[in-house]
């Protein structure tokens, strides 16, 4: 890779062309990551021209510029959000203070351990997606699946830069384990529970993309909020290209859930399977399976990392900066899940422990608002059916409720129950195995697997029927 100029060659607002530290450890660190990139990434397709979206500046012009490229040859860029001039930190025992654009001694390890655990979940996801192309249902939705795969390998690099930038030796060495730790390895696992999960099938994909991507937001909202300003600046611009990654799984359940409900219609049956459609029974399952697993991924109702990361003005809270309180919350309460015997309740524990909860919280309101946009497609075709999200404790692996069985509707039940119900509620063998019986490839220009709706419109103003791919 000499003679590449890498300041020319990675779109940049960091002053990369003046800092040779920072372009040597790039300049290392970038033949790795393509190295990775085609033994990890997008299985096939690699050299295949599609339509994407790369951001070359952060203004409204540059940030989305869309035209034919082959995946290896993405420019993956580093970006900060623009600096707000005089920006102070907004919470916790430094509240006040000048945000830091350099990392406070003092909690340089944590603040590794952050910036490392957000950097793990971006190459896990592409991992976990690489087998997708194979099946796609239409030229439409690899090309989307393409542009969500590059950008969560932008998000990499953004983690990367933090890390290479302001942690020198160690930073630099956490960057090369980012590339080394697989998804799902016995041996050398990606850090966060569900990012060794697999992802099968384009119904868990869309559902990941929903629910997954969706922790995503929070925790990068959060840690928008950050003192330390460079990572601020990252998360807010890593935000922007977030939003398309919901919209993935939000519209995608959403065509998933309509073409069922036209089979409904069209064959006055329930039994959509027959006919090659993805029944809501099935579907509420994958949904179980997905919001229940993305929950764990907020950590324990109670945690003292979490307020530590609040305390030393490093993580806040969801839209921190808009909210009315003191911003340090040595004295307040928040409510948080209980196990009382056989029930769960709620009981009001300190503020700050609590962050992971009332994180979730936030994640769970927001959660409810696309089952709600689905209800109405299923609504508008008169069929009597609502999809629901199950109990905050059903399913869990982290926190209380770990400790025991709980159904859909939040009761506590026996093992025994749960082992004879377990099937009703989460997708079982046959479940996967007929969703991957619909798995089959549609790349004619326009059209679309039967188990999916076309979307209401193309991307960038591009019609439906648009070549997003070229194959030929
Ligand atoms: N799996 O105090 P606790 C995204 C560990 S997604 C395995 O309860 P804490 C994306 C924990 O590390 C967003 N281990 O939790 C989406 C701790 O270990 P130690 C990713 C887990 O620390 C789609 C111990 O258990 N970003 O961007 O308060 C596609 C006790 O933990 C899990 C972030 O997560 C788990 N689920 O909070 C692409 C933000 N949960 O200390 C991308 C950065 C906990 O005992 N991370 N543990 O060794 C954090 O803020 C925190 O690390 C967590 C956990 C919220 C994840």
């Amino acid at each position: 890779m000499a003679g590449i100029d890498y300041s020319e060659r990675i779109p940049n607002n960091v002053g990369l062309a003046d800092n040779r530290r920072l372009q040597r450890a790039l300049e290392e660190w970038q033949p790795k990551f393509i190295e990775w990139w085609m033994e990890m990434g997008p299985n096939g397709f690699q050299a295949k021209e599609t339509y994407l979206r790369t951001a070359v500046s952060v203004d409204a012009q540059g940030w989305a510029q869309f035209d034919y490229v082959r995946m290896p040859e993405y420019r993956w860029g580093l970006f900060l959000a623009e600096p707000e001039p005089g920006r102070t930190i907004g919470f916790g025992d430094h509240l006040g203070a000048p945000a830091w654009q350099d990392v406070p001694g003092e909690h340089r390890g944590v603040l590794r351990r952050l910036i490392v655990t957000q950097g793990d979940t971006e190459p896990a996801s592409v991992e976990q997606q690489r087998h997708l192309g194979l099946t796609c249902p239409s030229l439409y939705d690899l090309r989307n699946l393409f542009q969500i795969n590059v950008e969560e390998g932008r998000h990499l690099w953004a983690m990367v830069y933090l890390l290479d930038a302001y942690f020198g030796r160690d930073g630099r060495e956490e960057s090369e384990a980012l590339l080394q730790r697989r998804s799902g390895d016995r041996d050398k696992p990606r850090i966060l529970g569900a990012f060794n999960e697999r992802t099968p099938d384009w119904l868990s994909y869309l559902m990941f993309t929903y629910f997954t991507d969706r922790d995503g937001k929070y925790q990068l909202a959060s840690l928008a909020e950050s003192g330390f300003d460079p990572l601020s600046r990252t998360c807010r611009f890593m935000l922007t290209e977030e939003a398309h990654h919901l919209f993935v799984g939000e519209t995608g359940i959403g065509r998933v859930v309509q073409r069922t409900c036209e089979l409904m219609r069209e064959h006055k049956t329930d039994d959509v399977r027959r006919f090659g459609g993805i029944d809501l029974a099935t579907i509420q399952r994958y949904i179980n399976f997905h919001y229940s697993v993305s929950l764990d991924l907020f950590g324990s109702e109670i945690s003292t990392n979490a307020a530590n990361f609040y305390t030393m003005g490093l993580k806040g809270r969801f839209e921190e900066s808009k909210k009315r309180d003191d911003h340090r919350l040595k004295d307040a309460t928040y409510g948080v899940v209980e196990l009382e015997g056989e029930r769960i309740t709620t009981r009001e524990a300190p503020a700050l422990p609590s962050l992971n909860e009332r994180l979730r919280d936030d994640y769970i309101a927001d959660c409810q608002r696309g089952l709600d946009r689905w209800n109405q497609v299923i609504k508008k075709y008169e069929i009597g059916h609502e999809l629901k999200l199950p109990h905050r404790g059903f399913h869990r692996a982290i926190g209380l409720c770990a400790e025991v069985k709980v159904s859909p509707d939040g009761r506590v039940i026996s093992e025994a129950e749960w082992d004879a119900k377990k099937h009703e509620w989460l997708p079982s063998e046959a479940d996967e195995q007929y969703v991957q019986s619909l798995m089959q490839a549609v790349t004619q220009i326009g059209r679309f697997a039967n188990w999916i709706a076309p979307p209401a419109r193309g991307v960038n103003g591009r019609p439906v029927d648009f070549e997003y791919v070229r194959l030929a």
